[in-house]
């Protein structure tokens, strides 16, 4: 039975590849930070075959001790400061955990391994948000990465030093570089979650406006279960490689608000949304689409869920949650 250690349990990904790693027989563990995490008992309670290590992409005794206690064939790096606009705030934080944690993880695997390298297959969360302003449309593997934020600036260090092992040191080393990619699970400060939870409440009674940033920015949404899946067909390849994970489509904040409101019967959405720049960014990221050639011809990935169904996805997740709520 193959072993995978996973950083980021916690978040929006981690529990999705846990799924699909236990669905595939893997033996996983995840590595929960901090005193007390409250999101512990959540996944405990979500994935309970996972077994739990403590540890923080800042501490390198600490990963090194969840990698000598969970002794994985693959190690998937999720952790991260990963809301951009947060990074401008806590640029230094974003830094330490999101730019140097990759180091940290990258080195700890080193020391676990010695000279048994090719032992450890490692996969790093890069992103979409290195493309920045963006240099060619569609975004490949070999488009120039011109970031826009400090979470985009420290994604860039990680995704090369993920490079630099995998050719300094023969490393099993690959960087998914992601599109947006959403879920009912997605935390509420994303756009997307953010548009879909209001809707929901607006629906419901419960809230009245939504106030959002820039409407004209666009995204290549997919869904996150689909993108999990080409996290692992990565480290089942014969090397390690960079590839781009996206849909091909885009679309803008404000199609994404129309389609949500639309779900629930509210086509005169106008009248409760409002901008506020407060939610507008020091420097934004207009336009992404990804061209996800490569890992459909090497890794035979493609998407499942459509943009609309996505959105479907979430308001009605939403919608459930609240009524739920509601009732209690
Ligand atoms: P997420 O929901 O924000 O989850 C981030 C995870 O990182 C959480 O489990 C968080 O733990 C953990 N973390 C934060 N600081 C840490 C530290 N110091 N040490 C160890 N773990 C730490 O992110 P996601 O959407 O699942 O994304 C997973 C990864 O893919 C991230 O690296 C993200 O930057 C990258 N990515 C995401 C997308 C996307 O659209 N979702 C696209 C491209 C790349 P707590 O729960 O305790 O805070
Ligand atoms: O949902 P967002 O906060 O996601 P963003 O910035 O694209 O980053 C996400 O995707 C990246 C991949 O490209 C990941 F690497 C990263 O970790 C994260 O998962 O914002 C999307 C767009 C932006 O253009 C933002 O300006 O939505 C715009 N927006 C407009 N109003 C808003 C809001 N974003 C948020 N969060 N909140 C608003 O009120």
């Amino acid at each position: 039975m193959p072993t995978a250690l996973i950083t980021g349990i916690t978040g929006q990904d981690g529990p999705y590849l846990a799924e699909f790693l236990l669905s595939k027989g893997y033996d996983v563990h995840g590595v929960v930070r901090g005193q007390n995490n409250p999101k512990r008992d959540l996944v405990r309670e979500l994935l309970p075959d996972v077994r739990l290590h403590t540890g923080d992409l800042t501490d390198m005794s600490s990963l090194i001790r969840a990698l000598r206690d969970s002794d994985p064939d693959e190690v998937y790096n999720l952790g991260a400061v990963s809301f951009v606009a947060y990074s401008w705030e806590n640029a230094h934080i974003t830094t330490d955990v999101t730019a140097k944690g990759v180091l940290t993880m990258l080195e700890a695997v080193r020391l676990h391994t010695g000279d048994d390298l090719g032992h450890i297959r490692f996969y790093q969360a890069s992103s979409s948000e290195m493309f920045g302003k963006v240099q060619e449309t569609p975004q490949h593997e070999r488009t120039l990465l011109w970031p826009r934020s400090p979470y985009g600036v420290s994604k860039v260090f990680g995704h090369y030093m993920t490079i630099n092992y995998r050719e300094s040191y023969g490393m099993h080393a690959s960087s998914g570089i992601l599109f947006n990619h959403e879920s009912p699970r997605r935390g509420p400060e994303f756009v997307t979650r953010k548009v879909s939870r209001a809707v929901a409440r607006i629906k419901l009674g419960l809230q009245d406006e939504l106030v959002l940033g820039n409407l004209d920015a666009h995204r290549d949404w997919g869904f996150a279960g689909d993108y999990v899946e080409a996290m692992w067909l990565m480290l089942q390849q014969d090397q390690g490689d960079d590839y781009v994970i996206a849909t091909g489509e885009t679309h803008s904040i404000r199609e994404l608000v129309d389609v949500a409101f639309r779900r629930v019967g509210l086509d005169d959405w106008d009248r409760f949304v409002r901008q506020d720049p407060a939610f507008m960014r020091p420097a934004e990221v207009d336009h992404l689409v990804g061209d996800a050639s490569k890992a459909r011809e090497i890794l035979g990935w493609k998407p499942r869920v459509g943009f609309a169904e996505l959105v479907h996805m979430m308001v009605d997740s939403d919608l459930a949650e609240q009524q739920r709520l509601l009732g209690r």
